[in-house]
């Protein structure tokens, strides 16, 4: 493909729905999701109008980060099914006009890669120099460097005398990119999967790939956007594909590189700048702290305008390893279709191609359970570390019940039977109960569900051509309950109002928006001349 070429990209158009396979849906009994659970709601996916799915890690792994850390790119992990299974979900999902995007962990691999087996054995192993080695002595590690999931960045191999670097867990050694060996190996694995059919890629961590250990650099290495577009040109360039990298240390200036309209990088990134803003300045995540709503207004809407024509955005508000929206920025009792409906609106008329998460088109909540009841290996060891440090087991909950990955990974309520209808079997993680109210089935029987809404808003982008390209502008950005903003294609002027608030809030139209107006959507049948109801949301079309 000419990347010069101007022509339209297929998936500016297009919504995605990211599936983390091991809680979508079990076909076997083991109380595991795996592919042929996934094929077969693939229906339910079409019934819903998405373009394509973002499928978590399905490679073979250990799973000691959830498939994150993967011990074969080439091959299936057999508690998910096999090779063929993962051809037939290509073929069944593109009957179905949807494209499968598999998610590539460049950064690490498991340290039950055959690369690391061997690299581990000794320094003159061809595969050592694939991964990030420092000499030192035991006990003293090369530096003070500390892993994402708690405890140092270093680990001592006694049979090399060797530090191997590690920016997650222990048994997710990091890859040396500069070596062109190990990004040769990467460059066919990908080549070899785009043969398979499949419709694109999520970058994990793809920020972090050019790390400088020595400097104590992690993300945004100098050499980072250099391997990024060899990369994009020995692999994504071959073909028509969707390209996403994950960028936790993205701002505007770099996503219009990585996102650059010329396609020499990806079609977008994951930005995360919204993503901290319920949380204590310059602390963790487990920080809490009430969301700065004014702030999120002025960053969402500084992402806009300064990526409009220059680049393109994600918009997301839940992943895998983000808490529910609904529990988070809205209200899961008393107005939680209201505010999940909310939410949604205000997300779907931004620019950029919007992400849903398994779950969230049924406004699925938080899970509050106790620390036995967790499996995610960065809330078990954070918890250790907080408990080791004094602080009380409450607090630490309270930071758990808030933020932990889990909250994403329960499985996907698809009705009231056992389980969810999610699997016969008891299931690797407890279902949320409140899977007798929130559930699939549920959804679809009530024309005014949460799922119905996310459906017709999925529409809304494939016929108004002014939510995929017209211009952004924040309206009332210091007003401190309401979400206002316009999106402007020529003549045509399509205005988003939202009531953040599980109150009235007073509003009226401003003078200029006062003329005759149709109501494309709303989560109220009804609306009032001179406020806004408890989590209102609507889209009009100005004319
Ligand atoms: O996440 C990257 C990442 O930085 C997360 O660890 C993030 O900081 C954390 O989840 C928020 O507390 C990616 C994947 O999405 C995640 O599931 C993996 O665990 C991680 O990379 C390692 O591959
Ligand atoms: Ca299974």
């Amino acid at each position: 493909m000419d990347i010069n070429s101007k022509k339209e990209q297929w998936w500016k158009p297009a919504v995605i729905y990211q599936i983390y396979p091991k809680s979508f849906q079990d076909s076997n009994g083991d109380g595991i999701g795996d592919l042929q659970g996934i094929i077969s709601r693939l229906d339910y996916l079409q019934e819903l109008g998405i373009n394509a799915i973002w499928l978590s890690p399905v490679y073979r792994s250990p799973q000691d980060d959830n498939g994150y850390d993967i011990s074969d790119y080439q091959d299936i992990d057999p508690m998910f099914g096999t090779l063929e299974d993962m051809e037939q979900l290509i073929t069944e999902a593109k009957k179905r006009d949807i494209r499968i995007i598999m998610d590539l962990v460049l950064n690490h691999t498991s340290d039950e890669h055959q690369w690391f087996q061997e690299a581990r054995k000794s320094r003159d192993n061809p595969y050592h120099d694939y991964y990030v080695w420092r000499n030192g002595e035991e006990g003293t590690p090369p530096n003070d460097m500390g892993g994402c999931f708690g405890g140092s960045a270093w680990e001592w191999v006694p049979e090399v005398g060797q530090y191997y670097f590690h920016q997650f867990a222990v048994k997710q050694p990091d890859l040396n990119w500069d070596n062109p060996k190990v990004r040769r190996e990467l460059y066919d694995m990908i080549l070899w999967w785009m043969e398979k059919g499949v419709g694109g890629f999520r970058l994990d961590v793809i920020d972090q790939i050019a790390k400088e250990p020595d400097s104590k650099i992690t993300n945004n290495g100098p050499k980072l956007h250099e391997y990024i577009r060899e990369l994009s040109r020995e692999t994504f360039q071959k073909g028509d594909l969707i390209t996403v990298g994950e960028a936790w240390g993205a701002n505007p200036e770099l996503a219009k590189l990585y996102s650059n309209p010329d396609g020499s990088e990806f079609s977008m990134v994951f930005q995360f700048e919204h993503i901290g803003l319920d949380q204590q300045e310059g602390k963790s995540k487990w920080d809490l702290a009430p969301l700065n709503f004014i702030e999120l207004k002025k960053v969402l809407a500084k992402w806009q305008k300064e990526l409009f024509q220059t680049g393109w955005n994600s918009l997301f508000w839940n992943n895998h390893d983000l808490p529910r929206i609904v529990s988070r920025w809205g209200n899961d009792n008393e107005y939680r279709v209201e505010s999940a409906k909310m939410l949604a609106t205000v997300l779907h008329g931004m620019q950029g191609t919007p992400y849903i998460y398994q779950g969230e088109e049924l406004g699925m909540t938080n899970a509050r359970y106790t620390i036995d009841e967790y499996c995610d290996i960065e809330t078990l060891n954070l918890y250790k570390e907080r408990i080791k440090e004094g602080y009380l087991h409450e607090e630490v909950m309270t930071s758990i019940h808030a933020k932990g990955r889990d909250n994403a990974r329960t499985p996907m309520q698809w009705d009231d039977s056992k389980h969810a209808g999610f699997t016969d079997s008891t299931p690797w993680i407890k279902v949320n109960p409140n899977y007798q109210v929130i559930n699939a089935k549920n959804e679809f029987k009530d024309r005014n569900s949460i799922f119905h809404y996310y459906k017709k808003l999925i529409l809304l982008r494939k016929n108004y051509e002014v939510i995929v390209k017209g211009k952004f502008d924040l309206l009332l950005p210091e007003h401190p309950d309401l979400f206002v903003y316009t999106r402007t294609l020529e003549k045509t002027v399509l205005l988003v109002i939202a009531n953040f608030r599980g109150e009235k809030i007073p509003f009226s139209m401003p003078a200029e928006y006062q003329g005759s107006k149709e109501c494309l959507i709303s989560n109220y049948s009804k609306q009032e001349d001179s406020y806004l109801q408890p989590y209102e949301a609507a889209m009009y079309l100005l004319k």
